[in-house]
């Protein structure tokens, strides 16, 4: 038999760590644009026996014997996706955000294609072309970025560079981004050179599972995500797609990148979509922007430029450079952390410091409305990060600006008190 041990009896250094992280969660005001609370029900599952079982191959193909529950888990994972996202078909295989990404353009191009996507500097991601991603060395990629002005994406250049270029594929989607993506003009320009449209909807997918957002899937051949930013499910990847693709999808995701998949995760994401069917996670997700706006709003009013003027989902990027030429993102993202706000320095568009540096912080909302903060909390939170970088220098406004943090944290706490960080 198994030890039944728990892990604090078992491994008290891993038991410590676990604890701690969860301390660490709890106490701050987590801000970092890709990360949320997962439910207990889905650390459940995604803790479950599910982990023990290997089931290559998809449900009613498999290579192993014993497959009829990881059969059902993952068919119960794709139809609740499929129905989630108006989906023709769904794998929920894919490891992370990057595999599927991988799995998807492999499914459709050869090594060297030309792919179009947004540059990382702009708030693309590193799979959509970066140079130091498998994505740039296998493939020829061609980036489209932001007006200099409006910093929003022109669909009159991206237009201009597919009919140069004759990409095979274009990706739509950021990590960086907040502003809505013209689907149907990305749609348009897709079909005028005869190109894949692929949308990248890792961030937003919680956003759309809500309804908060237009569905990529209604424009899109293929849309990739993942399942643990804003939809707050077990961490791993999905892709969604019209059904043309699902051979050449299945094949690229197993056997060709990926061995066995993770059922314990696939349960923790089948969860995390039921999760999202109910009016409750629509209200979340309508919320999770109501909050970043409300948050956008008190930061330009106390002064700080927020990249393209404000945001349509769940995320701003800050321009620091707005409040001290001197200031880096670096700086103000190590300064909020020791007040309790826990961020991301990000490069804003054509940022003229390197990419450890930056002059640009991002925030994201999806964790702080999980927690049940509201525009209220919003608003203090906003004057809490302007009170903090511009004292950054006075310990003593520091340490009052952390008890208000702490304050905010006692009043919306992620978890309940007694929760050890694992079920
Ligand atoms: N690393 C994720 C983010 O923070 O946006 C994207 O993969």
């Amino acid at each position: 038999m198994t030890d039944p041990r728990s892990v604090s009896a078992v491994d008290p250094a891993v038991a410590d760590l676990i604890e701690a992280e969860v301390g660490r969660q709890r106490s701050g005001i987590q801000l970092i644009a890709s990360e949320n609370f997962a439910s207990r029900a889905v650390m459940e599952a995604s803790g479950s026996v599910f982990t023990n079982k290997y089931a290559e191959g998809y449900p009613g193909r498999r290579y192993y014997e014993g497959c009829e529950f990881t059969d059902q888990i993952e068919q119960l994972a794709i139809d609740r996706a499929k129905e989630l996202f108006s989906a023709e078909y769904a794998n929920v295989q894919p490891h992370s955000g990057s595999q599927a990404n991988m799995a998807a353009y492999f499914a459709v191009l050869e090594h060297g294609d030309t792919i179009m996507g947004m540059s990382l500097d702009h708030g693309g991601h590193l799979t959509h072309g970066s140079q130091v991603s498998f994505s740039g060395i296998l493939f020829d990629f061609v980036s489209y970025g932001l007006n200099p002005e409006t910093e929003l994406i022109e669909m009159d250049e991206v237009r201009r560079l597919a009919v140069e270029h004759q990409p095979k594929m274009i990706v739509a989607g950021y990590s960086a981004y907040s502003r809505h993506l013209d689907y149907a003009a990305f749609r348009a320009i897709a079909d005028e050179i005869g190109a894949v449209f692929l949308v990248d909807a890792a961030h937003f997918i919680g956003l759309v599972a809500g309804q908060a957002m237009p569905n990529p899937m209604e424009y899109a051949d293929i849309v990739t995500a993942t399942t643990h930013k804003a939809m707050r499910g077990a961490r791993g990847g999905l892709i969604l797609g019209r059904e043309e693709y699902r051979k050449a999808i299945n094949k690229t995701v197993f056997p060709g990148y990926q061995g066995g998949a993770l059922f314990s995760q696939i349960a923790g994401k089948a969860v995390a979509f039921h999760e999202a069917m109910t009016p409750e996670y629509q209200e979340y997700a309508a919320q999770i922007i109501r909050n970043a706006q409300a948050l956008a709003g008190t930061l330009q009013a106390g002064g700080l430029r927020v990249v393209s003027g404000g945001t349509d989902n769940h995320l701003m990027l800050l321009d620091l450079r707005s409040l001290d030429e001197e200031l880096t993102g670096k700086e103000a993202a190590v300064v909020l952390d020791g007040v309790g706000i826990t961020l991301n320095r990000n490069a804003i568009p054509n940022d003229p410091r390197p990419p450890f540096v930056t002059s640009g912080l991002r925030i994201g909302t999806p964790s702080v409305t999980t927690a049940g903060m509201r525009e209220g909390e919003m608003e203090r939170l906003g004057g809490l990060i302007l009170d903090t970088l511009e004292q950054r220098e006075d310990a003593v406004a520091l340490k009052e600006v952390a008890d208000g943090v702490a304050e905010l944290v006692a009043a919306f706490p992620p978890y309940p008190a007694d929760f050890p960080g694992h079920v």
